[in-house]
C-alpha cells in the first residue's frame, strides 16, 4: 500500500473508533427522536448526523483537498458527485432501523475510492466491538485476525441472506417473495437470514458465517467499504444479474464462490434501477 492511502486509512480509522463511542453512548440511552426521510421505513437520527458530520469533519481537516459521499449529507440535499478524487462514502450508522430498535446489528462504514477505484474499506459495529478492515492486496481481518469467505458452492449447503430494504415498490416485495421462495423451496437452502444492515450481511460473508448476500436497493455508502473486505476475504461481489459490481448501481450478490453466485444469480428475477452516479 502506498504511504500516502495507508495514512489516508490509519487516520479514518482513527476517527472511525471515536464515532464509536458516540454510537454506543446513544445505544445506552433510550431511543430519542426518529425522523423518516422518504418514507417511514427510511429512518434517520440525529446520532447518524453527528458521526457523518464527525467523520468528514475529521477527515476533511487531515485531507482538504479529499471528496465526500455521505448518506445523511445526501439525503440533507448534497449531490452525489464521484470522481477520480480520493473520496470517502460514508454511512454513519447502516441498520438504522435497528439502531432506533436497539437491535446490536449496526455498522459504521467507511469506504474510500481513487480514481473510481475502491481502495480500502472499515465498518465497526461499536455495540460488539467488532472492526473489519481491508485496503486492496493486504487481505480482510476482523480486529486484526485475518477472515475468509466460505468455500461453499451448492445452495444446499448454503445459509444465503436476502433482504428487503426500505423500497416497498410492489416489483421490490415480489422480487423479495421470489428470492425467498427459490432459495427454500427450489434449491432447499440450509437457511436464510436478514441482518437489517448490508454491510454486517456483508461481514457475515465475508468471515464465513453465511455463504451469500443478495439485496436490490441498497445505496453506495452502504456497501463501499464492504465490498473491499469481501474481495480481500476471497469472496465474490456482483450485480445480482451476472454483470460486474457496480458501487453505484443499488444491488448487489456476494458469496464465498462464484458458483454459488452464478446459481443465485440465474434464479433471481433482476429489479431495475438507476444508477445513482
Ligand atoms: C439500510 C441497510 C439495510 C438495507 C436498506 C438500507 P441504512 O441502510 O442497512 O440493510 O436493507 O436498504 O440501505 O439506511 O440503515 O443506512
Amino acid at each position: 500500500v502506498h504511504p500516502d492511502e495507508q495514512k489516508f486509512f490509519n487516520t479514518a480509522l482513527g476517527l472511525v473508533k471515536s464515532a464509536g463511542r458516540i454510537v454506543r453512548e446513544a445505544f445506552e440511552q433510550p431511543a430519542s427522536a426518529v425522523e423518516t426521510k422518504s418514507s417511514n421505513t427510511d429512518l434517520v437520527t440525529e446520532t447518524d448526523r453527528a458521526v457523518e458530520r464527525y467523520l468528514i469533519d475529521g477527515l476533511h481537516a487531515a485531507f482538504p483537498d479529499h471528496k465526500f459521499i455521505g448518506e445523511e449529507s445526501v439525503s440533507g440535499g448534497a449531490k452525489i458527485e464521484w470522481t477520480d478524487a480520493p473520496t470517502w462514502i460514508i454511512d454513519p450508522i447502516d441498520g438504522t432501523t435497528n439502531f432506533v430498535h436497539r437491535i446490536p446489528l449496526i455498522a459504521i462504514c467507511v469506504g474510500l475510492s481513487i480514481n473510481k477505484e475502491l481502495r480500502g474499506g472499515i465498518v465497526y459495529n461499536p455495540i460488539t466491538n467488532e472492526l473489519y478492515t481491508a485496503q486492496v492486496g493486504t487481505g480482510a481481518f476482523k480486529n486484526g485476525f485475518p477472515i475468509h469467505a466460505s468455500s461453499t458452492q451448492d445452495l444446499s449447503a448454503a445459509v444465503v441472506v436476502t433482504q428487503l430494504g426500505s423500497d416497498r415498490r410492489p416489483e421490490m416485495i415480489s422480487s423479495f417473495i421470489q428470492s425467498y421462495q427459490t432459495l427454500m423451496l427450489k434449491h432447499n437452502a440450509q437457511g436464510n437470514r436478514s441482518f437489517g444492515s448490508a454491510a454486517i450481511n456483508m461481514m457475515m460473508v465475508a468471515q464465513g458465517s453465511v455463504d451469500g448476500y443478495i439485496e436490490y436497493g441498497i445505496h453506495a455508502w452502504d456497501v463501499a467499504a464492504a465490498a473491499v473486505i469481501i474481495r480481500e476475504a476471497g469472496g465474490t461481489i456482483i450485480s445480482p444479474d451476472g454483470s460486474p459490481f457496480n458501487v453505484m448501481g443499488r444491488c448487489v450478490l456476494c458469496t464465498g464462490t462464484p458458483q454459488l453466485s452464478s446459481t443465485i444469480s440465474t434464479n433471481f428475477t433482476h429489479v431495475q434501477f438507476q444508477a445513482e452516479a
